[in-house]
Parts: structure tokens; C-alpha cells; sequence
């Protein structure tokens, strides 16, 4: 099986869990081809929920698309589970999520959720967190500052880029990616997070940082992750 598949396959396990919820919940939807693959195997079931809170104009798009009613977060003051996928996830459940650059909607509604279900394939599950770069949305005019206060933590900052909008000229600057909140976004290579918790808290204390993509509080309660042999779940 190659990682589409694979993603496919976690995303049919995702929708199997949810509907062992009562009708007529809400539910939160994560970002990224992982969730993507979730929104479409629920979508012919969407009736069996009241509505979704979603975690990024991506996903919001893609659930208007196939029929889903959206609410906004404050409108809704219970939510049972939150789908969503990860870029790394540990034994015990910590999680370094961002890459889509959704974290910061993605943390406040895993921060709502009784329950987060993470869905990935197997190359997401690490011993230790930090091979992949971890992300930090900040202020725009805060850059210089917290770029220095991650470096002093051990990292390798750099500002993620999107394509620059004259692709053809090769000497044109890429301009910074801008999050879905107006945010940028800086990735941090070289760190080797031992202590998750401990390093989210120290990174959420720099000012003009939004949010770092670091789930240590929010993370996983039940992953579901595929392989060759099928899915596990592990609680
Ligand atoms: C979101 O999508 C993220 O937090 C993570 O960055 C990403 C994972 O993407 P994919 O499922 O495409 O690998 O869940």
C-alpha cells in the first residue's frame, strides 16, 4: 500500500469511530490530506451530526462542498471528539502538528474537545519528537525576537515561504506564508523535545508567539494509525 492509501484507510477507521457517537453531535475536523480523507468517507453520513466546528478555511471549504453545516466555535459549548491528523506523534500521544500551517485553529479546537482522536499512517509515529521541524505562528513584527529566543533553545529557525507569486522570474523573493489568522509562521529544525510539556509551556511564555505547534497539553487520547497489516488503535 502506498501513504494515499494508507492515509485512506485511517481516514474509513476515523469515520467507523465517530459514528459510534450518538446522533446529533457536534464534531471537530482537523486539517490536512489525512482529514481530508476522513471528510470524505463521513460525508455520506453527515446527517448523523448536528453540525462540525472546523479547523482551517481548507476544511471549512471541504465540508460546505459535500453538504456539512459548519458552526463557528463559539457558538458551540460541547464537543465530544476532534478529528485530526499530525506530522509526528509519540508513545505517548504528544504530538507536533502545524505543517499544514492550521495549528493555531487546530490547538483552540482540540482545547474544546472531550476527546482527540489523532489519524496517521506510520511514518508519523517517532520515539522522539523534533525530526520534523516544529511550528511556531507569531506575530509578524515579532520575528527577529522570538527567532532569537528559539535559536537560544537550540534551533534552527527559518521563516516558511510560499511560492513566490512570479514563479517564472528566479530572482524574485518567495514571500512568507500567511496563516489562515494573519500569522507567520516559523519552522524549527534541530530539536531533539525529550520534555514536551515542559517546552510548550516555555515557548507559548515568548512574546508574539501565537501558538507553537507543539500538542503536549491537547494531545492524543485514541490514535488510530495504519500499516501494511491494517489499523491499531491505541488509547
Ligand atoms: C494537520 O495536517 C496538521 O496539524 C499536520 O500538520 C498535517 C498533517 O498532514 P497530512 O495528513 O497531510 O500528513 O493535521
Amino acid at each position: 500500500m502506498n501513504q494515499d492509501q494508507l492515509k485512506q484507510l485511517v481516514g474509513v477507521a476515523a469515520k467507523d469511530e465517530v459514528l459510534k457517537l450518538p446522533a446529533g453531535q457536534v464534531l471537530g475536523v482537523g486539517t490536512g490530506s489525512t482529514a481530508n480523507c476522513f471528510i470524505d468517507a463521513l460525508a455520506p453520513y453527515k446527517a448523523h451530526f448536528s453540525g462540525a466546528v472546523s479547523s482551517s478555511n481548507a476544511t471549512t471549504e471541504r465540508l460546505l462542498k459535500h453538504g456539512f453545516k459548519v458552526l463557528d466555535p463559539n457558538e458551540v459549548s460541547v464537543l465530544p471528539v476532534y478529528v485530526d491528523g499530525a506530522d509526528e506523534i509519540d508513545p505517548a500521544g504528544h504530538m507536533i502538528k502545524g505543517g499544514g500551517g492550521a495549528l493555531t485553529r487546530e490547538k483552540i479546537i482540540a482545547s474544546m474537545a472531550q476527546q482527540f482522536i489523532c489519524i496517521c499512517d506510520a511514518t508519523k509515529q517517532v520515539p522522539v519528537l523534533g525530526h520534523f521541524a516544529l511550528p511556531v505562528e507569531i506575530i509578524p513584527l515579532a520575528r527577529g525576537v522570538v527567532t532569537r529566543e528559539l535559536e537560544r533553545l537550540g534551533g534552527k529557525v527559518s521563516l516558511r515561504a510560499t511560492k513566490s507569486i512570479r514563479a517564472d522570474l528566479d530572482q524574485t523573493p518567495s514571500e512568507p506564508f500567511v496563516s489562515d489568522n494573519g500569522g507567520w509562521i516559523l519552522d524549527v529544525a534541530g530539536l531533539q523535545i525529550s520534555h514536551p510539556l515542559a517546552l510548550e509551556s516555555q515557548i507559548n511564555q515568548i512574546a508574539g508567539v501565537i501558538t507553537v505547534g507543539l500538542f503536549a497539553k491537547e494531545k492524543a487520547d485514541v490514535l488510530l494509525v495504519s500499516n501494511e497489516s491494517g489499523i491499531s488503535r491505541i488509547v
